[in-house]
């Protein structure tokens, strides 16, 4: 497989310094296959001591600096050792109104700073039910292509999470997110047959310890990028270890 397998944390709006004291221990010294990211809130950034795992956030702006009251740039982010952003998580989508074309720009802006945008993508349940995942999940995509050369888009990893299967208990089945995956993948190889092979795509939502093993297994699911469990170090940790 060209493609190292990548896990991301995703801790939301969860966490305190104490959370990130205990990662620091139970992560240390980590063994795992994977890539692994703790996406923390920005605040907590600073008191992480990471030897086996690299920190991100979970937002950042679009523009460089200057009067944006309560944005954080990617300059700012760097300098607090964050090497990872996810970008338009649908929670963002859905309570701060961003459009495809603003997680575009600010994917974009994170890859001119050396930081890799995590960017999400997936579809509401009544889409799904309609039918209509590829046509909504590729127009999704079709912002990202739009803005960003293929150069650019190889430094990136995607995130497939179907919206009715976040902090909802509803895994997608290995088979619905291979489905997506693998049209997320042949997406892409109609930019770039390389850029398709290497990009790495993820499946986030209501990803446990006892589901991840059969989802990464699936062909074109590189990792995962994980919510709740994350918060449990225990419970991340053989995430972590699923991804081979
Ligand atoms: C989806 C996922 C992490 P959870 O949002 O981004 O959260 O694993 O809690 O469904």
């Amino acid at each position: 497989n060209v493609r190292k397998p990548f896990v991301a944390g995703n801790w939301k709006m969860n966490g305190n310094l104490a959370l990130v004291a205990e990662f620091n221990q139970k992560l240390a010294g980590l063994k795992a296959k994977a890539e692994v990211v703790v996406c923390a809130p920005s605040l907590l950034l600073h008191a992480f001591e990471t030897d086996s795992f690299s920190i991100g956030t979970q937002n950042v702006s679009h523009l460089d600096n200057g009067a944006h009251t309560g944005e954080l740039s990617v300059d700012l982010l760097k300098e607090a050792g964050c090497s990872y952003a996810i970008v338009g998580h649908s929670e963002r989508r859905e309570d701060q109104g961003e459009s495809s074309e603003l997680v575009a720009l600010k994917a974009k802006k994170c890859v001119a700073a050396g930081i890799v945008p995590i960017i999400c993508v997936g579809e509401p349940l009544d889409v799904r039910e309609a039918g209509e995942v590829e046509a909504f999940v590729g127009e999704q995509l079709d912002a990202l292509v739009d803005k960003m050369s293929i150069e650019e888009l190889s430094k990136t990893v995607i995130a497939y999470e179907p919206i009715w299967a976040i902090g909802t208990g509803k895994t997608a089945s290995p088979e619905q997110a291979q489905e997506v995956h693998e049209f997320i993948r042949t997406y892409f190889s109609k930019v770039d047959a390389t850029l398709a092979q290497s990009l790495r795509i993820l499946y986030g939502g209501s990803v446990k310890p006892d589901n991840a093993e059969t989802l990464f297994a699936q062909k074109d699911v590189d990792g995962g990028l994980i919510g709740g469990a994350s918060l449990k170090a225990e419970d991340f940790i053989s995430i972590c270890q699923a991804a081979n």
